[in-house]
């Protein structure tokens, strides 16, 4: 299998994280891509209309992108335990917590937008706000409900990893302080963050609009 990646994007080290933690990244050829709306690149576009990384060139099928439905594809290609649970009330809180983090890096990347890529007469800060306001409340709302990260011996949900890799992200572009006054919540990413899943995918480089 081939990914579409892209060394600074939190949706495509999610999918990496994932493959690490199955131990499925060795069947996985990492290829790197630019993307940005202000800068098409055909290869991705020819295979994802959204021109968006990460898509996964599997060997008997079509494409497949997003993150989420990539995650899904690789817990169906093992008989382990899975990323995404059967039993009800742990699925339904892996894809919660998984639709949160999707939220939490969709208005990370909203409020870059704003604060450094937008040509500055474009910029809106009440939008800004507005997007850091969902993050903040989003960390407010974790703070209240999240418990001890996964011990290494034991498989994260995909809700675990999408949360991992999205704060990851808004730490590395410093979008906004997630850890300060919220004990629990950076307890839990710092004890996520020495995973070799995490630590063999780590963020770089910039986006090119
Ligand atoms: N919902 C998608 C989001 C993917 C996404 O936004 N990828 C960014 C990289 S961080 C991208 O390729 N952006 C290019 C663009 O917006 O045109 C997922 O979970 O995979």
């Amino acid at each position: 299998m081939k990914l579409l990646y892209q060394t600074h994007s939190p949706y495509a080290r999610k999918v990496l994280v994932a493959a690490h933690e199955l131990g499925m990244q060795h069947r996985i050829e990492v290829i790197h891509h630019e993307t940005s709306p202000t800068r098409r690149n055909d290869e991705v576009f020819a295979l994802n209309p959204l021109g968006k990384v990460p898509v996964l060139i599997v060997d008997d099928g079509p494409a497949l992108f997003d993150s989420n439905v990539i995650c899904e594809y690789l817990d169906s290609l093992h008989a382990g335990a899975k990323l995404i649970p059967h039993e009800p009330a742990a699925h339904f809180h892996a894809l919660r917590r998984q639709a949160l983090a999707q939220g939490m890096a969709d208005a990370g990347i909203a409020a870059r937008w704003e604060a450094e890529r937008r040509p500055v007469a474009s910029r809106w800060p009440p939008m800004l706000q507005g997007q850091l306001d969902k993050i903040a409340a989003a960390c407010d709302f974790l703070e209240r409900e999240i418990g001890d990260a996964p011990s290494t011996a034991t498989l994260p949900d995909v809700g675990d990893i999408a949360l991992a890799t999205a704060l990851s992200w808004i730490a590395f572009r410093d979008v906004y302080p997630f850890a300060d006054g919220r004990p629990r919540l950076s307890a839990w990413y710092a004890r996520f963050s020495q995973r070799p899943s995490m630590r063999a995918t780590t963020l770089a480089g910039n986006t090119r609009d």
